[in-house]
């Protein structure tokens, strides 16, 4: 089991000024941040990284949703990084999501759920190369 995962706060979180709380809950809750970066996708880019969604019906809105302003991306670690950052953000629908979770507290909607936790180790590696080189990570 790897202990770092990959994260983004989604275009939603940072247009409504909650990336700072998010942030400030993620290092509270004990991760380590090992890279992390402000960017803006493309819409080519935010369609490469969801590419395993392509014949889903919302990726045309997915791609869209997040081309459509910056993000905060992050390689995070703590010991199972990967599952207990999934616990943290809560269900991918935050109507579904657990009390206490970011996207529960944070997100909107299913579609525009303010943050991103990568669901392997071995997507947690890919995500994490797809934004930073070797020099970024600390
Ligand atoms: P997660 O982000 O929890 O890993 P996922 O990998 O199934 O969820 O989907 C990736 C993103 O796609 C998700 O964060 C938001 C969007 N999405 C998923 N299901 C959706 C739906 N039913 N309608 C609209 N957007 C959806
Ligand atoms: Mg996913």
């Amino acid at each position: 089991m790897s202990n770092r995962t990959f994260t983004m706060i989604k275009p939603d979180a940072m247009k409504s000024g909650h990336a700072g709380a998010i942030l400030d809950r993620i290092i509270k809750e004990g991760y380590r941040i090992v890279a992390l970066k402000m960017t803006r996708l493309s819409e080519t880019k935010a369609g490469e990284f969801y590419a395993v969604h392509k014949e889903r019906p919302f990726y045309g809105e997915l791609v869209e949703f997040m081309s459509s302003g910056p993000v905060i991306a992050a390689i995070l670690e703590k010991e199972n990084a990967v599952n207990s950052f999934r616990t943290l953000i809560g269900a991918t629908d935050p109507a579904k999501a657990d009390e206490g979770t970011i996207r529960k507290q944070f997100a909107a909607s299913v579609g525009e759920n303010a943050v991103h936790g990568s669901d392997s180790d071995e997507n947690a590696l890919i995500e994490g190369d797809f934004f930073f080189s070797s020099l970024e990570r600390i």
